[in-house]
């Protein structure tokens, strides 16, 4: 079954990725419709060999026969365009962080939890970058050992911020200047991703510490982050303790992992394997290593958790939903 298919945001960082995936993917498409904010109107892309040209997104644009529509293009044009995608009947997968946390639209990362689609009502949100990759390898531990607490650092890319975090590290190898962060991000990290909330911690902390109770439908998880930007082009690094109910051996644990679908163990100190953020760019893997016992809790693990957050952190994730929507057509 072929789909008529929308991208809207397609000339960001995110959106381009879209094609790329779609195509590597080889996403059954019939008609292709790419929708941008009106500065890229005219703009043309190439997909599949064929020319398209970007429309401006317009309260017109769902009156297309379009089924799925796959959004990165900020939580305000989300927030407004969404529902009119969904009154003309069109499926949303939407990577804003604008409707993650609403009761009754399901956050799927695939491997983790297909089963929540199954109750969307027109709009599927796609989870944040980090919350994603660590969320993959967490499901199968929580299965067999039962997570009491988590505790998230991440050392995030700056394409998290799109091109203008980008441009940000680049610039300051030269004067040290951001227009996008607070300080220079070059040989520098910022423990400021997102803005502050009332309780001392960014949005982007609050945002993996309720995507993960959701994602995972666990609200007794115990989980607190911290959310850093580091001087990265492509990759989001996390380090992940965690703190089981059940007592484990460490070897039952890299089983459980070794297994885990969408998961890549790299892990052999001796011959310093352990994931990179330059080897997870271009993949769609979450890799995971540094497996080690906390010695410092009576059931806890550390582990280093790294994945592309342009791929399996947005685009590949959002069009694997459309994959699980596909099925059900
Ligand atoms: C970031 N996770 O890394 C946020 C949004 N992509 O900036």
């Amino acid at each position: 079954k072929k789909v008529n298919l929308a991208i809207v945001g397609a000339t960001g960082m995110v959106g381009r990725t879209f094609l790329k995936i779609l195509e590597e993917r080889n996403f059954p498409i019939n008609q292709l419709y790419l929708f941008a904010s009106a500065k890229s109107k005219g703009k043309k892309v190439e997909f599949r060999g064929k020319e398209y040209t970007v429309e401006e997104l317009t309260e017109e644009s769902f009156k297309k026969d379009i089924d799925i529509a796959l959004f990165s293009a900020g939580g305000s044009v989300s927030k407004k365009f969404a529902p009119i995608a969904k009154e003309n009947d069109v499926i949303v997968v939407d990577n804003s962080s604008a409707w993650r946390m609403e009761k009754d639209i399901p956050l799927v990362v695939p491997e983790v939890n297909p089963q929540d689609i199954n109750w969307h009502n027109g709009i599927i949100a796609n989870p944040n970058c980090s919350t994603i990759q660590c969320v993959v390898p967490l499901k199968p531990l929580h299965d067999t050992f039962k997570i009491k607490r988590i505790v998230y650092s991440t050392y995030q890319a700056v394409s998290g911020s799109g091109m203008a975090g980008m441009k940000d590290l680049e610039n300051g190898l030269k004067g040290m200047d951001s227009e996008n962060y607070p300080h220079p991000i070059a040989f520098n990290c910022l423990p400021h991703i997102d803005v502050f909330m009332e309780n001392g911690y960014t949005k982007e902390e609050m945002k993996m510490i309720e995507e993960t109770k959701k994602i995972l439908n666990d609200y007794e998880l115990k989980i607190t982050a911290t959310t850093v930007r580091v001087p990265v082009k492509y990759g989001h690094s996390v380090s992940v303790n965690i703190e089981f109910e059940k007592p484990f051996e460490l070897e039952e644990v890299y089983k459980v992992l070794e297994n885990a679908e969408g998961v890549v163990v790299e892990d052999d100190v001796n011959s310093n394997l352990y994931p990179l953020q330059i080897n997870a760019e271009g993949t769609d893997e979450v890799y995971v290593g540094r497996i080690r016992r906390d010695f410092s809790i009576e059931n806890g693990i550390n582990m280093w958790v790294v994945a592309d957050n342009i791929r399996k952190g947005a685009a590949t994730n959002t069009v694997q939903i459309a994959e699980l929507l596909l099925k059900k057509m």
